[in-house]
C-alpha cells in the first residue's frame, strides 16, 4: 500500500472518532503523514499499534468551574485537562484561559506536546488543559478567585509524579502562583505540582524567558547551518505576550532588527527596529491588560489597526500568537517580502494552505514542537530542581537551555536531512515519534 492510501485509511478512522475536531485532525494528520510508513516498517511499532494509540489521549477530564464575580454574581465556566501520553514521563503541558478554547484545540495541543516533550530529551509525557474563561476586563481579584475555583476541580487529577501543568495563553507567573497556593491548601503538601512558579517558592530561573529565548537559540542554529548569523537580520514577530516579547528581547540583544509585534487588534510596526524599551512597554501593556494602539512618543513604532505582521519585508518570521494565525494570503506576503526562515513560537500557527505556500516559496520552517520546546524544557529543569531541592543560577539554566535547543536542532536535522536541505517538520515528527514509540512498544498491551 502506498503512503497516501495508508494515511487516508488511518485518518478516516480518526475522523470518524473525532467528528468536526478540525485542529486535532490537522495536527494528527501532520504527524501521521511523516510517521505512518515508519510504523509499518518497524514490526514492534506496528504490532503495538502506536499511531492508533497516540491518536487518542489517555484520558480527558471535563469539569464545571463555578466562581463569583465582583458583583457577587455566580459565573460558570468549563475546565478541561487532556492527559495525552505518559509513556516517557508524567503528563506535562500548559494551561490556557481563552474564550475560544475547545476540546479540539486542547486535544491538538496535548498531542503536539507529547512529541515536543520527547524532543527535549527529558522524561516528560504530554498533556494540556485550561478553560473558556476570558480574563479580559476582569479584576485581579476575579482572576484570583477563578484560579482558586479552577484548581478546586483540577487538583484531584494532577500531582508531581502524575501530571504537572504550567502556563500558556493568559496563564503566567501570577496565575501559577494563585493556582499553586490553591493546590497546596487542598493537598496539604508543598510539591512541584506546577512549573513556572515564582522564584521565591520553587520556580526556576529563566522559565519566564525560556520559550522566547529558546526560539531565538533555535533560529540561530538554523542560521548557523547556512553559515549565517542573526545579527543584522530583519525579523517579524506576531503576538505581544510571553513568547513574543521574550523572543523580541533576545533577538534585539543579538543584534537583529525586530520590526513588528502584534495582537488581535493589529500590528505595531517599527521599520528601523524596536528598542528594548519599546518591548518592555509592550510587555507592561499585556500584563496590565491594556492595548498597544497608542505607543508613547519615545516609542519607535506606529500601530496599524487590522494589519498583520507578515506584510513587512523581512528575513525571518516568528509567529508567536496562536494556532492558525497565519493563513495562505499572509504566507504569500511573507514569500513575496523575501523571508527565508520561519520558526514557530506558537503551536501550529500556520494553516495547511499557509504551510504549502511557505514550502513552495522556499522558506525553511521549524515546527513549534522543535522551536518552541525551550519553555517546557526549562519546566523539566524546574521539576528536577524541585525534586533535589536545590536551585540552579540563571546562567546555569540559560546555558542548559541553549544546549537543549542546539541538541534538538541536531536531532531534528539528522532525521530531516534530505539531500542538501533539512525538512525540520518531518525530522521533528520522526524523532519525537521514535522516542515515544520505543517506550509504548516496550510496555506491551495496556
Ligand atoms: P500570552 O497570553 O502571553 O500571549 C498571547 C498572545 O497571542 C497575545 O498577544 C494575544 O493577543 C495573542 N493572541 C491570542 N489569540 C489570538 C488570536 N486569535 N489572534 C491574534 N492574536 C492572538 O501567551 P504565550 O505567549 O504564552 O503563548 C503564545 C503562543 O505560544 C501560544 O500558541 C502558546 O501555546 C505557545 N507557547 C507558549 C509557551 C509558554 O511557555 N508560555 C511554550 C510554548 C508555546 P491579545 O492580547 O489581543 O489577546
Ligand atoms: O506549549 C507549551 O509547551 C507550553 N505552554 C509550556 C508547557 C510547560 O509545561 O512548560
Amino acid at each position: 500500500m502506498s503512503r497516501d492510501s495508508l494515511l487516508e485509511d488511518f485518518m478516516h478512522e480518526v475522523e470518524l472518532r473525532n467528528p468536526g475536531e478540525t485542529e486535532f485532525l490537522q495536527a494528527v494528520r501532520h504527524v501521521a503523514r511523516d510517521t505512518i510508513t515508519i510504523e509499518k516498517a518497524h514490526a514492534d511499532y506496528a504490532q503495538a499499534r502506536v499511531l492508533a494509540r497516540l491518536a487518542k489521549p489517555d484520558r480527558m477530564v471535563e469539569f464545571r468551574v463555578t466562581w463569583q464575580d465582583d458583583n457577587h454574581e455566580i459565573r460558570v465556566n468549563r475546565g478541561w485537562r487532556v492527559q495525552h501520553s505518559n509513556a516517557i514521563g508524567p503528563y506535562k503541558g500548559g494551561l490556557r484561559f481563552h474564550p475560544a478554547l475547545t476540546p479540539s484545540v486542547l486535544k491538538f495541543l496535548a498531542f503536539e506536546q507529547t512529541f515536543k516533550n520527547a524532543l527535549t530529551g527529558l522524561p516528560l509525557g504530554g498533556g494540556k488543559g485550561g478553560s473558556d474563561f476570558d480574563p479580559r476586563g476582569r479584576s485581579d481579584a476575579e482572576i484570583m478567585r477563578f484560579c482558586q475555583a479552577f484548581m478546586l476541580q483540577l487538583a484531584p487529577f494532577i500531582g508531581p509524579n502524575r501530571d504537572v501543568p504550567a502556563g500558556d495563553i493568559n496563564v503566567g507567573t501570577r496565575e501559577i502562583g494563585w493556582l499553586f497556593a490553591a493546590y497546596k491548601s487542598q493537598a496539604h503538601e508543598f510539591s512541584g505540582v506546577l512549573t513556572g512558579k515564582g522564584r521565591s517558592f520553587g520556580g526556576s530561573a529563566v522559565r519566564v524567558e525560556a520559550t522566547g529565548w529558546g526560539l531565538v537559540y533555535f533560529t540561530e542554529a538554523m542560521l548557523a547551518e547556512r553559515g549565517e548569523e542573526i545579527a543584522g537580520k530583519r525579523i517579524a514577530i506576531s503576538g505581544k505576550g510571553n513568547v513574543a516579547t521574550h523572543a523580541a528581547e533576545k533577538a534585539i540583544a543579538c543584534g537583529a532588527r525586530v520590526v513588528t509585534l502584534s495582537d488581535t487588534a493589529g500590528t505595531l510596526v517599527a521599520p528601523d527596529g524596536l528598542t528594548l524599551d519599546d518591548v518592555a512597554w509592550v510587555r507592561a501593556c499585556k500584563q496590565a491588560g491594556a492595548d498597544i494602539t497608542d505607543p508613547p512618543g519615545s516609542c519607535n513604532a506606529t500601530f496599524h489597526e487590522g494589519a498583520s505582521p507578515w506584510e513587512q519585508e523581512v528575513d525571518i518570521a516568528l509567529p508567536c500568537a496562536t494556532q492558525n494565525e497565519l493563513d495562505g494570503e499572509m504566507a504569500q506576503a511573507l514569500v513575496d517580502g523575501g523571508a527565508r526562515i520561519l520558526a514557530e513560537g506558537a503551536n501550529m500557527p500556520l494553516t495547511d494552505e499557509a504551510l504549502e505556500i511557505v514550502a513552495k516559496g522556499g522558506i525553511t520552517r521549524a515546527p513549534g514542537k522543535a522551536s518552541n520546546a525551550g519553555g517546557v524544557a526549562v519546566s523539566g529543569l524546574e521539576m528536577s530542581q524541585n525534586s533535589r531541592r536545590r536551585f540552579a543560577s540563571p546562567q546555569e539554566v540559560d546555558d542548559d537551555l541553549r544546549e537543549i535547543m542546539e541538541t534538538i536542532h541536531a536531532r531534528v536535522s539528522r532525521e530531516g536531512r534530505e539531500g542538501g536541505r533539512i525538512d525540520y517538520s518531518r525530522g521533528a515528527n520522526i524523532a519525537g515519534f521514535r522516542k515515544v514509540a520505543d517506550a509504548i512498544a516496550a510496555m506491551g498491551a495496556i
